[in-house]
């Protein structure tokens, strides 16, 4: 039998385990990337692990999260990224040049090879036919210190992409209609791979909008063929070079298959709060919209913005819309700067922003009270915005710009013709924001500032597990509501102690009192506990908070990573019906925990209070159960180099 194009990466660099669907495998990583809202905590992990300099093909870190300084703290941390980066042997992209995946797949990415990205949306990279995962800080830090990258090997779902998109509809409808197919939690232990006749009429950025947003699926990743498409697209960025053709097998074997025929796609939007909430724009209608953003790592190609400023050209958004832009790169901002679409885009009246991650993770643009407010991003999680009564649709940038001129929600098919805009034959390529790191390391003095604090670090698993329920949770608990984000939150990530006293408040505001007060104990929660980011603080700071374990139906698999890298046990319920019987404030004690560990993948938690049992489940490999019983990896990692 032939094989996928999954397959045949992975194939080429496993170092441990066999492909097969549900067995722990370990591959080799070429290129790792961080950001700075969860690179700082890497690089304290990296330099805990005592490697002089990093072992992979590439490693590069990005600054595009924590851009405004309204205080010391982000400056200080980009001075903290840039002088470690430097020291160990990383490339350093510089506030301004960009968001990561952007950059990334314009400057880095190359066909075949794979990337971990301590963020959760790097299989963004997929587009161009990597194989890019997102993951938490540590695994990056292990990575970037030459060790693999453990998964359990995916299934995997070939998406068949059938004829042609009509003009107007945009490869953001392709995977808003696959999150309405599959749902948020209809990829966890997949990995999508796109195939069909419909792939080469998609450019290698609308493809990256794709891949970028499988993240919302709870996919491993999501990757396409390297075709001719891909190779285009390399040359204009100088990269041809770097080209290799990848196809799957005719004769391939594919776990599931899904077909979408883009002739029968029109224009979509994800309703609040969640990004499977999809329907037509049609069908929703013409509601009012207060805010119009559009930019981040879905939707800030020199495609997406192109065609943003034709719409807009010789118009005026509408008088009760702010339109917000932010440019996905430094390379993205200076074309259209050359080329006049800027000065539309400004004569229009659109506001510029830097090219950062900006609105889409709460830096500054937060909507008035119960505001409506359309933007091309991937996530209208509860709260993200900064101002929990708005209600966020994710939409297209041909809706976006068609809404920002009639003040609403408006199917941009309504404007006539559409836009023909084609990828450059040659993008500017100026790449004096990206530093090479210093050839001898040994020499660089790192610059740590006040606000980077100690990390917890957990103890050995006691053999008696106890503590209350400290809160109860239903289904779809995002990471943005364990550890929130925002202007006020982002400036924080190097100092856990802060933000303890934030942690699921948008849940439960008394939630970080109470576990202090308790000294720790346990959360429940429902199915896909942990959907959406990577950040390693929806595990650390619990864990700071004394956390010992979390039940829930199903967890996310970049968060429950994060929660056994962290000490933390991640247990599910053998019988959802014992969810029901739970209840906060009641206490709970694991007995004999490291042998019963030991023994089996079922364990018995006592509910003291209501005198009852429960079998939970915790299925992991033997490696990971090692992690979990030396309180974490970085202990493990300690135990065995
Ligand atoms: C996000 O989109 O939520 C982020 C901010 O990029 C995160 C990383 C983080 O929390 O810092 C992600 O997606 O992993
Ligand atoms: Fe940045 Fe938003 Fe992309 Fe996360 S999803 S990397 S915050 S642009």
């Amino acid at each position: 039998m032939g094989k996928n194009i999954v397959q045949k990466i992975i194939e080429n660099h496993l170092v441990s385990g066999r492909m097969q669907h549900g067995e722990e495998i370990a591959i080799s990583i070429d290129q790792t990337l961080t950001q700075d809202s969860t690179g700082t905590m890497a690089y304290l992990q990296f330099e805990a692990m005592g490697i002089p300099r990093v072992r992979t093909k590439k490693s590069v870190a990005y600054v595009d999260h924590n851009t405004l300084q309204t205080g010391f703290e982000n400056a200080d941390d980009h001075k903290y990224i840039q002088t470690v980066t430097s020291k160990y042997g990383i490339y350093f992209s510089k506030p301004g040049n960009g968001i990561c995946h952007q950059v990334h797949l314009e400057r880095f990415a190359r066909p075949g090879w794979t990337l971990l990205g301590s963020d959760s949306h790097t299989p963004t990279a997929g587009g161009i036919g990597m194989l890019a995962i997102g993951a938490g800080g540590l695994d990056v830090a292990v990575a970037m210190g030459g060790g693999p990258y453990y998964l359990t090997m995916p299934k995997v779902c070939r998406v068949v992409l059938k004829g042609k998109l009509n003009p107007w509809v945009t490869a953001k409808d392709v995977i808003l209609e696959l999150l309405r197919i599959m749902t948020v939690k209809g990829g966890v232990g997949k990995i999508i791979e796109y195939a069909g006749e419909g792939v080469s009429t998609l450019t290698v950025p609308e493809r990256a909008t794709i891949t970028n947003m499988g993240a919302e699926l709870g996919a491993t990743t999501s990757i396409f063929p390297s075709d001719e498409v891909t190779r285009a697209f390399m040359k204009a960025q100088m990269r041809e070079d770097e080209w290799v053709p990848l196809t799957a097998d005719d004769d391939a074997y594919y776990d599931e298959e899904i077909v979408i025929d883009l002739g029968k796609l029109e224009p979509m939007v994800a309703q609040p709060h969640s990004p499977d909430n999809v329907d037509t724009v049609r069908n929703v209608g013409p509601i009012k919209v207060d805010q119009v953003a559009v930019g981040s790592c879905t939707n800030s190609s020199y495609l997406d913005l192109m065609r943003v400023a034709r719409i807009l050209e010789g118009k005026t958004v509408h008088p009760d819309v702010s339109l917000v832009i932010s440019p996905g790169s430094k390379q993205v901002y200076s074309m259209l700067a050359r080329n006049g679409a800027l000065a539309d885009l400004i004569a229009a009246g659109a506001r510029i922003l830097e090219c950062a991650c900006g609105p889409c993770i709460g830096m500054g643009q937060a909507p008035a009270s119960n505001a409506v407010s359309l933007r091309t991003f991937n996530r209208n999680f509860y709260g993200r915005s900064g101002t929990p009564s708005a209600k966020v649709y994710l939409v297209s940038p041909e809706v976006a710009a068609a809404s920002a001129l009639t003040g609403v929600l408006t199917d941009p098919r309504t404007l006539g013709e559409y836009p023909v805009v084609e990828l450059p034959e040659t993008f500017e390529i100026n790449d004096n924001l990206i530093i090479p790191p210093a050839e001898d390391g040994a020499s660089v003095e790192v610059v740590r500032g006040p606000n980077i604090k100690p990390f917890p670090v957990n103890k050995e698993l006691p053999e008696r597990v106890e503590g209350t329920v400290l809160l109860k949770m239903g289904d779809n608990i995002t990471t943005d509501h364990i550890m929130p984000s925002g202007a006020k939150l982002l400036p924080y990530r190097s100092n856990i102690p802060y933000l303890a006293d934030y942690c699921l408040t948008l849940v439960d505001k008394d939630f970080p009192a109470r576990a202090k007060s308790a000294g720790g104990g346990f959360l429940v929660g429902g199915h896909n506990y942990g959907q959406g980011s990577s950040r390693e603080h929806a595990a650390l700071v619990p864990l700071y908070l004394g956390i010992k374990g979390v039940i829930a139906k199903s967890f996310a698999r970049i968060h429950m990573a994060n929660l056994i890298n962290s000490g933390i046990l991640p247990l599910t319920f053998a019988d959802e019906k014992d969810y029901d019987d739970i209840d906060m404030g009641d206490a709970l004690v694991i007995e004999d925990a490291v042998k019963q560990i030991r023994q089996g993948d079922v364990l018995i938690v006592k509910n003291i209070t209501k005198n009852r049992e429960y079998n939970v489940k915790l299925a992991l490999s033997p490696r990971l159960k090692e992690i979990i019983l030396a309180g974490g990896l970085l202990n493990y990692t300690r135990k065995n180099s």
